[in-house]
């Protein structure tokens, strides 16, 4: 089976219920990018990348379509399997993982499609059919956080991200303490995400405070090299989410024992191929990790969701959707659905959802 068509759409997704705020960003509209690949049999196979806006990741919707147009002449013809089609994308353009991730995604629907089974199926097997999820609060009041997290907590979900940073530390500690008088005796994961905003200084105090609180630290500081330095001083475990731009970067960082464990996004790491080669690195290590995406509909829901499906339970950090901020789906019967902070692996084929692709009106780009 080979490429015979790729159009590429964008797709316009407010934030419902916005805006979702970060330590370094409050984002309203995000712009998703949709790729279809068309096969040589007449096959479809979907795939989508949506960065967090501008200022969360090396991502740009803009360069999404500029790396696919650059890639996709190039990939008429090419056999829709991940190993020759990776070396293929990596022969045609440096770099650009969150641009190749949507044609991975599209080219593990389309090679599940073809074989008949689950893209979960294709990754190796799924070890269940009820996904764990985690919610993740927005940088808010302490008290307004933990009335969220209880929210949470009660409609079951076994994880929790709290948002901090871009504000007086203080007033991040005050909010992981709140949330921990709602969540205490829960059974309920905590992480704590700066999302790179804290200066080592303000980690180390977090840390320090917080001594009874069992929560991880998701990407507290900017760099590498700030999880070095304060990563002998923190007793709290420490996740890698940003900083973790490749396969490459994962391997360093679990082989030299910076980390405890990683928020991984399947677009930032090139796609399902590479997501899956990093599940079995963590598997090695015996660290846990998410597999989520920066943003998206069901496409990249369902990309998530197929993943994580195939994580050792035991290890699995869950999935993170967009799902609650978006309103409506691109497949209305088998949108990818958040029920009890668990998700329904999708069923069917590939990835088991077939988009309305009228929603997404003419392609940007076709070759
Ligand atoms: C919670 N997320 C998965 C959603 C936003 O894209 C940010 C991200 C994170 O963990 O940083
Ligand atoms: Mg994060």
């Amino acid at each position: 089976m080979r490429i015979a068509e790729i159009h590429i759409y964008r797709h316009g997704l407010p934030v419902h219920n916005g805006p979702y705020k970060m330590s370094h960003s409050e984002v309203r509209f995000l712009s998703t990018t949709l790729v279809k690949l068309v096969a040589d049999n007449g096959l479809v196979g979907w795939g989508e990348t949506c960065p967090v806006g501008p200022t969360y990741a090396e991502s740009h919707p803009a360069g999404a379509v500029a790396a696919l147009s650059e890639m996709a002449p190039g990939l008429s013809g090419a056999e829709v399997l991940p190993v020759p089609l990776h070396r293929r994308m990596d022969g045609l353009l440096n770099g650009h993982n969150y641009a190749k991730a949507a044609i991975d995604i599209a080219a593990h629907d389309l090679l599940g499609k073809h074989l008949g089974v689950s893209v979960s199926d294709l990754l190796g097997g799924a070890m269940t059919d009820r996904v764990p999820s985690y919610y993740s609060t927005i940088v808010g009041p302490p008290d307004e956080t933990a009335r969220v997290a209880a929210e949470k907590r009660a409609e079951g979900y076994p994880r929790l991200q709290v948002k901090i940073g871009g504000r007086p530390v203080e007033e991040d500690i005050e909010t992981i303490r709140k949330v921990w008088e709602v969540t205490r005796g829960s059974g309920v994961r905590l992480a704590v995400d700066g999302n790179r905003s804290l200066t080592t200084r303000d980690a180390l105090r977090l840390s320090r405070e917080c001594p009874d609180v069992p929560f991880v630290m998701e990407q507290p500081c900017n760099t590498i090299e700030d999880l070095q330095k304060i990563r002998s001083q923190v007793s709290h475990g420490i996740y890698m989410d940003e900083n973790g731009t490749s396969l490459n970067t994962a391997i360093t960082a679990a082989g030299t024992g910076l980390v405890d464990g990683f928020s991984m996004k399947v677009t930032r790491i090139g796609g399902l191929h590479p997501m899956r080669a990093f599940r079995d690195i963590c598997a090695a290590r015996n660290l846990p990790h998410t597999c989520d995406d920066s943003w998206g509909g069901d496409i990249i829901a369902a990309a998530c969701t197929h993943i994580g499906a195939t994580v050792a339970p035991e290890l699995f950090e869950g999935v993170w959707l967009a799902a609650p901020h978006i309103e409506g789906h691109y497949d209305q019967e088998n949108g990818i659905r958040i029920e009890g902070g668990h998700i329904k692996r999708p069923q069917g084929p590939g990835l088991g959802i077939t988009p309305d692709e009228g929603l997404f009106g003419t392609p940007v780009a076709s070759f």
